[in-house]
């Protein structure tokens, strides 16, 4: 127990917007299973943060309990680290409106996503896509934690995180632990496979460019089959050769080989035997996965008694750092 209190605090969110990418996992995910051994693990499925961009009711409460069953079938561990639902647990929209008021209108107006998004949802701009990157921060400093296991994409997001938290600190003194970004040295932005200059998303509307955990082994295969490489016929990483630049990431990141190992693997081979190569590698490393998820989805009830636990275990860790704040800001307790 003593050396539980120790150990450095780690929180990190999904949005169940899609079902999980391969992006996600290699991304975020697999780091949030491996952390858990050495670190308080917090994780939280971002149901707030998905309704940025409209969702279909009745899609979207499948797609939470198919996100937590995915999460969890990757293997978090419930026992060891809390897995919550972040729409159940009330201080991360408290927190996120009192930090609206300590973020500048400019801060948010230079984050990528939101240019991103605002151009892909050009007939829904709402506040709440402009403010998204204060819900989570609060996500994050109400845990107090130490590191954030994301993708490369959610850099620039945590970097407006630390600069809210040391602001808030600099008025009312040290309220927030200031976090750190934990990004994987492989596999920490993986692109579409129909247009690599696109990160992978859940919300791809091209099928063949995204790779579902629960996708069946001929679907991963026909999407890598259909991938977009080059007319160059050479597997090596370069310069403009972003289809095969993505794969080969893919590939070094599911099975441990450098891009020096994988271009002497497939000197002399075409993109097919590459592409087949791939395919498996990651069929392979989604297999499990894919079978512990059919399991876990068919018990509700289960899945109901692991949120529960876990959303009244973040509820009460998060209400330390809520009241804090509130009493700093002045609001009478
Ligand atoms: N393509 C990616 N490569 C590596 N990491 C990625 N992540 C997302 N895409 C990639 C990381 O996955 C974690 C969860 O992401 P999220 O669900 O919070 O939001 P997102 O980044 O907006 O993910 P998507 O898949 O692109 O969802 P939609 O389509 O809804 O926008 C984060 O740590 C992220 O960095």
């Amino acid at each position: 127990m003593e050396n539980t209190e120790k150990k450095q605090v780690v929180f990190s969110a999904i949005q169940p917007s899609g079902t999980i990418t391969l992006g996600n996992y290699l991304g975020a995910v697999r780091n949030w299973v491996t952390m858990q051994e050495e670190y308080n693990c917090i994780y939280a499925l971002a149901d707030l943060h998905t309704i940025t961009v409209r969702q279909n009711p009745a899609q979207m409460r499948r797609n939470i309990l198919d996100a937590y069953a995915s999460i969890m079938a990757c293997g978090i561990d419930v026992e060891k680290s809390i897995f919550f639902i972040q729409s159940h647990v009330h201080t991360h929209a408290e927190i996120a409106w009192i930090l609206n008021c300590y973020t500048q209108f400019g801060e948010l107006g230079r984050m990528t996503q939101f240019k991103d998004k605002s151009a892909k949802h050009a007939d829904n701009i709402n506040a709440g896509l402009f403010t998204y990157p204060v819900l989570m921060a609060g996500d994050i400093l109400l845990y107090q934690a130490d590191k954030v296991p994301v993708g490369a994409d959610q850099k620039q997001h945590i970097e407006l995180t630390c600069d809210v938290a040391r602001r808030f600190n600099g008025l009312y003194g040290d309220v927030f632990k200031i976090p750190e970004g934990f990004i994987p040295q492989n596999g920490a932005r993986v692109m579409s496979l129909q247009n690599p200059l696109n990160k992978m998303s859940k919300s791809d509307e091209n099928v063949n460019g995204c790779v579902h955990l629960l996708d069946p082994p001929e679907v991963i295969m026909r999407k890598f089959k259909r991938a977009v490489t080059d007319s160059d016929a050479c597997v090596r990483y370069a310069e403009g050769k972003d289809g095969v630049n993505n794969l080969m990431t893919i590939y070094g990141a599911v099975t441990g080989k450098s891009f020096e190992q994988i271009e002497a693997e497939f000197a002399g081979k075409g993109y097919g035997d590459f592409k087949a190569a791939v395919g498996e590698a990651v069929v392979e490393e989604l297999r499990p996965i894919r079978e512990r998820y059919e399991q876990l989805i068919k018990d509700k009830a289960y899945l109901e008694e692991c949120y529960r636990k876990a959303d009244e275990t973040a509820l009460k860790i998060s209400s330390r750092t809520l009241g804090k704040v509130m009493k700093k800001v002045g609001f009478i307790r």
